[in-house]
């Protein structure tokens, strides 16, 4: 995602499993997540970043500051984000800070005029 600028937020700062991080697992994977809009093309809706496989993504349509939203369901402790781009080599991990709880993550482009928001896979590190 070169020359993009991605804003996440842990909202109020909160899953289920693709990979480990030893006691954390993703607890993203499988959650409902939606996207400030869609491509027009159909299979590229907000789920596809949190399914557990990197070859396939959701894809917003063109607009200012495309969005995408998680809802984990209920709070998590979080401690690190990372997103995975359409290339699974380009990636951008986030640590938060320490005793960060929240239910909503949110990825955000907030620089230029138009983008479009791809990702692979979001997968948030964390637990109960
Ligand atoms: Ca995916």
């Amino acid at each position: 995602m070169p020359g993009l600028v991605f804003l996440v937020l842990c909202l109020l700062c909160s899953g289920d499993v693709a990979v480990s991080h030893d006691e954390l697992k993703n607890v993203a994977y499988g959650k409902y997540a939606f996207q400030s809009s869609e491509c027009g093309v159909p299979g590229y809706s907000g789920s596809k970043a949190v399914n557990g496989l990197f070859t396939d993504l959701a894809h917003s349509g063109a607009e200012k500051t495309p969005f995408l939203v998680i809802d984990l369901g209920k709070n998590y402790v979080i401690q690190e984000i990372e997103v995975f781009a359409r290339k699974r080599w380009e990636r951008i991990a986030m640590w938060c800070t320490v005793d960060t709880v929240g239910r909503y993550v949110k990825i955000q482009i907030t620089s230029g005029v138009s983008n479009v928001l791809t990702p692979a896979e979001v997968l948030v590190w964390g637990h109960l």
